[in-house]
């Protein structure tokens, strides 16, 4: 649907993608540079997220380019005449990295093999569908029964995500220290802030009736959604990787002494 966009609106969107390119592109550096403070046997947990951000790094710049291609500056607006905007990097974005950040929160437990197994197999199959069906709706109309279906068909993954982290992974957790159980914890329901802004993003075409506004609040929900969602993500995770690593004795020169999140962090974060 071609629309247009005031200055400001335009510049909302273009700057959020900025924003999220920044942060993708920070994250990957920081990533990088602090494996060598978590132990060999927590680091794949840090790979996942540096590959995730990676990814992100990647299809921000995409986005980015595609939204500003399908835009001209016409009479002191943006017009959307030009080739059209590709949504789909959005989605093969998601498709890849959803899976990678729940087997980070995953691997990082170091749960018996068979559970890791597991839970890494179902949660994959779920954020497979979840994104594979929410992909037809966001191509129907705003206000088609066909969106509305596809929206309900969705959400059947998106809660069984959460029905295994809140439940399934909550039992898993006995052998966990304290430290890393209430982290963990804290962790599940920044999942459960986060993830539920990628829902409301999506209905915000039915909900909203201008499409310029509708397209603002959706694209921009969308980026902050994804620097919470991949680099913050990322950073919790690392705090775990270190609070075990340090749990195990790991003494890396200089390095031993550094808290990203400390399970006093979180709690105010969850608790505010
Ligand atoms: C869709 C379609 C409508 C229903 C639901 C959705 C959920 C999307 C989610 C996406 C999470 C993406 C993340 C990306 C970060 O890397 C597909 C919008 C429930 C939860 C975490």
């Amino acid at each position: 649907m071609d629309f247009t966009l005031s200055e400001n609106q335009f510049n909302l969107v273009y700057n959020s993608y900025s924003f999220v390119i920044a942060a993708m592109g920070a994250a990957l550096l920081f990533f990088l540079l602090i494996r060598g403070r978590v132990a060999p046997r927590h680091r794949m947990a840090v790979t996942l997220s540096t590959l995730v951000v990676a990814i992100a790094l990647y299809h921000y710049v995409r986005i980015f380019n595609s939204f500003s291609d399908s835009f001209s500056y016409v009479g002191g607006e943006y017009v959307q005449d030009g080739r059209p905007f590709n949504e789909g990097y959005r989605y093969v974005d998601w498709l890849l990295t959803v899976p990678l950040l729940l087997a980070e929160l995953v691997v990082v437990l170091k749960l018996t093999a068979g559970k890791t197994r597991s839970l890494l197999v179902r949660l994959t199959i779920a954020a497979v569908a979840m994104i594979g069906l929410g992909w037809p709706g966001e191509l129907s109309d705003p206000d088609s029964t066909a969106r509305a279906v596809w929206f309900v068909l969705s959400m059947i993954p998106f809660l069984y995500i959460l029905y295994v982290l809140f439940v399934e992974l909550g039992r898993s957790l006995d052998r966990q220290s304290d430290r890393v159980r209430k982290t963990v914890d804290a962790l599940r329901y920044i999942i459960l802030a986060t993830w539920s802004i990628y829902p409301l993003a999506y209905i915000a075409p039915t909900v909203i009736d201008n499409p310029a506004t509708s397209e603002v609040v959706r694209q921009v929900g969308y980026s902050i959604g994804d620097v919470l969602a991949k680099p913050l993500f990322g950073l919790l995770v690392l705090g775990i990787a270190l609070i075990k690593s340090r749990e195990d004795g790991y003494l890396e020169a200089g390095g031993a002494d550094i808290d990203i999140v400390t399970p006093d962090d979180l709690s105010e974060i969850v608790n505010n």
